[in-house]
């Protein structure tokens, strides 16, 4: 079988790729991605020269490229990860949220209807949800809450989900959705909470926590994620949402006093900075349809998971350092250096 895995040289689509292109050598894995300052080749260096990898730059908007490419290379299965993943940059600039995560999955899903893929899938999240209330711990998310989301990353994550239904309902595509819980493990930006305050500490730099830090995330491991869409895009029904998260839920000041106190370092990091507007309180997701159905069952707990990571981190310093050093000193100024002043 051959798969299409856009945003490959990203976070969760690195980690994909390693887990799937060792584990099923028999199949050819096709990376596409436009290396935007989230995509990184330097996250895949393991799998050159692989026989059943290979990498191709490209935009998932770009409907005459996406096009060719399909009728080209006639894939079977199509795994979309490819996004402008981060919140606080869809605050800044929606509009390039909305091309590539709504315009990008409408363009894939054109091409992949044109040559008749086996199966699309959609890598999307449990902020289209929206937030819970911290005084309501029994709500969690299930696959039947409605949409409600709060930012323009939320909105465009939500809208290229009605659209997956509706390829599938109006055009017969063999589509199947999941909706993951916060990720964390190796190869995430520096810009994403976990990294950034790792990163920051061992420099003994102020940790930005937004507002009390008292809003809730449902971490999940990576490789956990990825065995999870593994499973639904092999043995998931057609026209199904699954969602994927652990019962891992920590207050944002848990996460960071967590990391502080694994680095030993002190909590005097620690500033409290304005509050990112329109922020969630509280993820929580249900796992029970992935579970029972797949036979899903995640590796790492948040304790067993961010000792890994924060090992991961130590022991490749020089990943990240190369991005500290380069285009994301210019963007940390840009984000925090009001709220720091
Ligand atoms: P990321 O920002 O680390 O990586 C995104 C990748 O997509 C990058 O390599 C980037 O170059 C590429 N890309 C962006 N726009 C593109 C375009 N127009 N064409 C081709 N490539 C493009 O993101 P991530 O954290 O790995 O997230 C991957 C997917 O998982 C996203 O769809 C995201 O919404 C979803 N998700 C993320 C989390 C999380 O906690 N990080 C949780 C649930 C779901
Ligand atoms: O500097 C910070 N200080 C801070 O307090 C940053 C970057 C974040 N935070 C808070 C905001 C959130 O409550 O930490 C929490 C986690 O923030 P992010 O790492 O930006 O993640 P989040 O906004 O929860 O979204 C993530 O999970 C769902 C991913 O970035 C999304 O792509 C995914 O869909």
């Amino acid at each position: 079988m051959k798969f299409l895995v856009t945003g490959g040289a990203g976070f969760i689509g690195a980690n994909y790729m390693h887990y799937v292109v060792n584990k099923y050598p028999e199949d050819q894995f096709v990376n596409l991605d436009l290396l935007t300052y989230a995509g990184n080749l330097e996250s895949l260096k393991d799998l050159e020269g692989k026989p059943n990898y290979s990498f191709v730059r490209g935009d998932i908007a770009d409907r005459p490229f996406i096009m060719d490419l399909f009728e080209k290379e006639k894939f079977d299965v199509v795994i979309n990860f490819a996004a402008e993943s981060h919140v606080d940059r869809s605050v800044k600039d929606p509009g390039l949220f909305v091309r590539s995560n709504v315009l990008g999955t409408t363009t894939l899903m054109d091409a992949a209807k044109a040559v008749g893929v086996k199966r699309y899938h959609q890598v999307s999240t449990d902020e289209v949800y929206g937030d819970l209330p911290l005084d309501r711990p029994d709500l969690f998310f299930t696959e039947t809450t409605p949409l409600h989301t709060s930012s323009p990353y939320s909105s465009s994550k939500a809208g290229a989900d009605l659209f997956v239904m509706a390829y599938h309902r109006t055009f017969g595509l063999p589509v199947t959705i999941s909706r993951c819980s916060n990720n964390y493990g190796p190869y995430q930006f520096p810009e994403k909470l976990i990294p950034l305050m790792i990163s920051r500490a061992l420099a003994d730099e102020a940790l930005p926590v937004y507002g009390t830090g008292e809003n809730v995330r449902d971490w999940l491991h990576v490789h956990d994620h990825c065995v999870a869409i593994d499973l639904i895009v092999r043995n998931g029904r057609v026209g199904e949402v699954y969602n994927i998260g652990g019962h891992n839920e920590r207050t944002n000041l848990e996460v960071v006093k967590t990391i502080l106190r694994a680095l030993d370092k002190p909590e005097s990091l620690i500033h409290f900075v304005t509050d990112r507007p329109g922020h969630d309180m509280r993820y929580a997701i249900d796992p029970e349809k992935i579970e029972t159905e797949l036979g899903w069952v995640p590796e790492y707990n948040f304790d067993t998971g961010i000792a890994q990571t924060i090992q991961w981190y130590l022991d490749n310093r020089e990943w990240w350092e190369r991005i500290v050093s380069g285009e994301y000193q210019n963007y940390f100024e840009k984000m925090y250096g009001e709220r720091l002043a």
